[in-house]
């Protein structure tokens, strides 16, 4: 990219502040958090009634849509999937004895690190402290899943406390805000009148706010030892993808012919089947992708928080391999990998420069083709389980329908579990306009995230992948996608058991009889007849050659809709490659 076209994309980063509505008028809160939403482009709420009833009248007025949910915690969820993909933040809300609820719904988007603002009610101070009923202490339940978490008492704090928490959540590593709100139901705050202002600005009304420039220094240092390096290899994480980086890590592993592998956050970074790609790295990834980062002699990791998924408890690469870690928080370099080179910056911005100052194409084809090899073997070695005309249906086969069905500009959402190696390992994204979330954890994340999912993005198709285990949890939701027309596409992965818990559990019994099947075993259930009950398509599929029509048929359809899949409980996810320890 030429110089002048590069300032063209900072500036438009760095945008002037700019006010919404920069006159001072008597209102009630209310009003004053319908219009600051408005301002900041949000256009969905999720919440369980009962919580700020005059605001939520006021933004109907305004026109945000209103998602009332069946719990708090999908309504988090639901802010989260509709954060990740809009690039704003979520919001979500609920009464003050929802505020537990709300929390535990916290932990994934703070563990995904997704712009989420939970706002509660609570109850007055003189009721604090003496058994008001339904109420515990809000504060150290939101302390650990947030970036911030404030008391708002007076309608006079809104426009400091309001706008702070869109800064805060959207700045940095976005993360989860927490706002207390007066009276049990915020009402307290919401019709109280102030002579207030509602001012917008322009640049935390997404992620990344804000943009930090690396150090030139930082950059010549990296950009040294990469040229010096014979077998370097990138590892991209969220970071990447929340900085839109994904082509700029592209542009540059093509320069040097770097393989690219990503962590699950990362997955889209690069095209599944580019010839640099070598798949998801760590605890839930393709083997190929563990054995390059295990040989590299540098791996770059880029808005990768190294954590124990993507390195496989540290152990891809091991430690004492030299690594330059890009982060545009700087506490996180050299967290866990001590680091050769820390460059603290954004994604993008970082890449832009590596790009400038490596200047010429200089090729290392021979270990680019020891990548490819190890890609070609890993895609062998599922290639009849990918095939499988078995029934019950294999999983692999499951995913290699769903790479051959993701429109492409399609959304995938996964939950967790085998769902994370499932979709991470087996599925290709081919499609620059597709896309990929997952949650950072919690079971049953995903059908809940991937209705906020799209609202967020009304034209993409949405498509959930989930097992049994975790569609039980929000099954409810399917009501509320229903009721209100939020049109996905949920792949149920329906082998009637908690299947990554097997292993576990026949470990701990050992030699031991007794009733395995008790810790892990539902009943089988047509979640297709469900589906159908609530409003919403359904279809069963029990044969392999089913699939296809199947989910054509879902994607068609005009209600939101279920494909169970009815699964061999046989299949394992595979397992991820570990290095022999030194
Ligand atoms: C909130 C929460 N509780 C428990 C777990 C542990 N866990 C991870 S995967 C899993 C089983 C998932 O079963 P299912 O969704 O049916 O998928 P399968 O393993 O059968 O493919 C469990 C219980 C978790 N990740 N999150």
């Amino acid at each position: 990219m030429s110089n002048s076209k590069f300032k063209v994309i900072q500036n438009s980063f760095q945008r002037q502040i700019r006010s919404y509505n920069d006159t001072v008028s008597k209102m009630c809160g209310a009003r004053f958090i319908a219009e600051t939403f408005k301002g900041y482009q949000v256009t969905h709420i999720f919440y369980v009634e009962a919580i700020l009833r005059r605001a939520l009248v006021e933004m109907e007025e305004l026109g945000i849509q209103r998602i009332l949910t069946h719990s708090e915690k999908a309504a988090a969820y639901m802010a989260d999937g509709y954060a990740r993909v809009s690039h704003r933040p979520g919001v979500c809300m609920a009464q003050s004895v929802g505020a537990a609820n709300l929390a535990s719904g916290l932990q994934d988007p703070y563990l995904g690190l997704s712009p989420v603002i939970a706002i509660t009610g609570r109850r007055i101070p003189i009721a604090q402290h003496r058994h008001a009923y339904q109420e515990i202490s809000h504060g150290p339940m939101f302390d650990p899943v947030t970036k911030y978490n404030v008391i708002v008492e007076t309608v006079e704090q809104l426009p400091y406390l309001l706008p702070q928490a869109f800064r805060e959540a959207t700045s940095g590593a976005p993360g989860p805000v927490h706002l207390d709100v007066m009276g049990n139901l915020g009402e307290e705050l919401a019709e109280a009148e102030a002579d207030l202002r509602v001012v917008v600005e322009e640049q935390f009304k997404h992620y990344p706010s804000i943009r930090p420039e690396p150090q030139e220094e930082s950059i010549r240092e990296a950009v040294r030892f990469v040229k010096k390096a014979e077998r370097p290899v990138i590892v991209a994480g969220g970071g990447v993808i929340a900085s839109s980086a994904g082509p700029d890590v592209v542009e540059f592993a093509e320069m040097l012919s770097i393989p690219v592998a990503t962590s699950l956050n990362g997955k889209g970074t690069i095209l599944e089947n580019h010839p640099l790609s070598v798949g998801v790295v760590g605890s839930y990834s393709r083997g190929c992708a563990n054995r390059i980062v295990s040989e590299a002699d540098l791996v770059l990791f880029i808005g990768s928080r190294t954590g124990d998924q993507v390195t496989n408890n540290w152990t891809v690469p091991q430690i004492g391999t030299p690594v330059i870690q890009v982060d545009i928080d700087p506490v996180e370099l050299g967290r866990s990998y001590p680091n050769t080179v820390g460059v603290m910056g954004d994604a993008k911005i970082t890449l832009r420069r590596f790009i400038e100052f490596i200047g010429h194409k200089r090729a290392k084809s021979k270990w680019a083709s020891r990548a490819q090899r190890l890609v070609m073997e890993w895609q062998n070695e599922f290639e009849s389980q990918c095939n499988s005309n078995a029934s019950p249906i294999r999983v692999e086969r499951l995913c290699k329908e769903l790479t051959n069905f993701l429109p492409s500009n399609g959304i995938l959402v996964s939950d967790t579990g085998y769902a994370g190696i499932w979709t991470g390992a087996m599925v290709y994204l081919t499609h620059s306009d597709q896309s990929y979330i997952r949650a950072a954890g919690s079971l049953g994340w995903a059908f809940p995230a991937s209705l906020g999912a799209k609202c967020a993005a009304p034209k993409r198709p949405v498509v959930c992948f989930i097992g049994d285990g975790g569609f039980w949890y929000h099954l409810s939701e399917l009501e509320t996608a229903s009721r209100r027309g939020i049109k996905t596409v949920t792949v149920v992965n329906n082998n009637h058991c908690l299947r990554q818990c097997l292993e576990g559990i026949n470990r701990a019994y050992g030699e031991k009889l007794g009733n395995r099947d008790e810790m892990c075993m539902y009943r089988d259930v047509n979640f297709a007849r469900i589906a159908q009950e609530m409003g919403c398509f359904g279809i069963r599929v029990e044969q392999p050659e089913e699939i296809s029509g199947a989910l054509k048929k879902a994607l068609t359809s005009d209600q939101p809709a279920v494909v169970d899949v009815v699964t061999d409980v046989k299949c394992k996810a595979p397992s991820a490659w570990t290095p022999a320890s030194k």
